[in-house]
């Protein structure tokens, strides 16, 4: 008998392809009626497929007793609470590593344009100024400036990589130093803003790293610094970055990820010291194909009885 599992989102259609194959799927978000499809499936569900953002909810860890695998679309779990999965005995997996070249690509996309305001220029260009006005003005630099990472592990370590090709100064902060790593590290996160250029924040959601980019850190950047957050949203006080980057307190920012996504600030749409994404870090065709490829491969080894490719828990 195969496996019934619960898909909580849509996803690249090879990935629904091959669950459909392989599982019984029943489809969360086509259902008109939530909490009846939950009640009605949920007794028989064995595996749900989820990503970053959908999590695994309460109600659905309610409604579904048996289940065994949660298998999430994304690196960062910090929507699946993981203590309840692990008194529930439930195995959770998720997609590290395949999407670290895509997301230090966005950091450094982010850097590069809010340092040579591309999106200006090239705004500039359409709106024929460069003929009616002439050159479009003087930009910042990336090369010879320094740069602390908020997190390196993975993605932080490729975006270190990537910023001393641009021939900058990294340094980073964490819970641990890292002694092998080539880069001064900082104990303490305000001292490391304070010294820096450039703050790029890629550690991940949790309660320890929630709001961890304070008023104090913003303020300690400065008017010449700039923060880049392509982690999440909630290590970074928001409204206190709005008050710094409306104020001048710090210099701009470039920002993948948001507090209430798909919720932006209205305040930062009018701001040119800004360039924003719709969470597009991990957003390539390439890797977005990789991580279903995890998802499908992690539930086929948890019901064949393999060890898991990459598991959380
Ligand atoms: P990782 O390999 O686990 O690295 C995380 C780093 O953060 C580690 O170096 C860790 O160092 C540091 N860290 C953890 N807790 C900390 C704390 N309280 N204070 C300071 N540093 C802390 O994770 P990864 O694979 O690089 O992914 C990082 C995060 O990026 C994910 O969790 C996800 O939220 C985000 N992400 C975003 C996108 C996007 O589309 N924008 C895509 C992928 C991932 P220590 O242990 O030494 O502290
Ligand atoms: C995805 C991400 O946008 O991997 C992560 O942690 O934030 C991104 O890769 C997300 O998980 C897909 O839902």
């Amino acid at each position: 008998m195969t496996a019934e599992i619960l898909m909580l989102g849509r996803m690249l259609p090879s990935v629904m392809e091959a669950l459909d194959a392989a599982y019984t799927v029943h489809r969360l978000w086509e259902a008109p009626d939530r909490a009846a499809m939950l009640a009605d499936v949920g007794p028989r569900i064995r595996g749900v497929a989820t990503d970053g953002h959908l999590g695994l909810p309460g109600d659905v860890m309610e409604a579904c007793p048996g289940l065994e695998i949660a298998s999430s679309y994304g690196v960062g779990y910090d929507a699946i609470d993981i203590d309840a999965c692990r008194a529930r005995g439930i195995r959770v997996t998720n997609t590290p590593d395949v999407l670290n070249d895509a997301v230090a690509e966005m950091a450094l996309g982010l850097m590069l344009s809010l340092c040579r305001r591309i999106p200006q220029a090239d705004a500039y260009v359409r709106a024929g100024k460069w003929v009616s006005e002439g050159n479009f003005g003087l930009t910042g630099e990336l090369t010879g400036r320094k740069v602390g990472i908020l997190g390196l592990g993975r993605i932080g370590k490729e975006i270190a990589r990537r910023c001393q090709a641009m021939k900058m100064q990294v340094v980073y902060h964490g819970r641990t130093e890292q002694v092998h790593e080539p880069y001064p590290f900082y104990a303490d996160l305000e001292a490391m803003a304070r010294d820096v250029d450039w703050l790029v924040v890629i550690a991940p959601g949790s309660a320890s790293t929630k709001g961890i980019v304070s008023r104090a850190v913003l303020e300690a950047l400065g008017p010449d610094g700039a923060l880049v957050n392509v982690a999440r949203g909630s290590l970074v006080d928001e409204a206190a970055l709005v008050d710094c980057l409306a104020s001048g307190k710090i210099g701009g920012a470039g920002l993948d990820v948001f507090e209430a996504e798909p919720k932006v600030p209205e305040a930062l749409f009018g701001m040119d010291n800004v360039v924003l994404q719709p969470h597009q870090g991990s957003a390539t065709h390439k890797t977005r194909a990789a991580m279903g490829d995890l998802v499908v491969k992690n539930l086929a080894a948890h019901f064949a009885g393999l060890p898991l490719l990459t598991p959380v828990a």
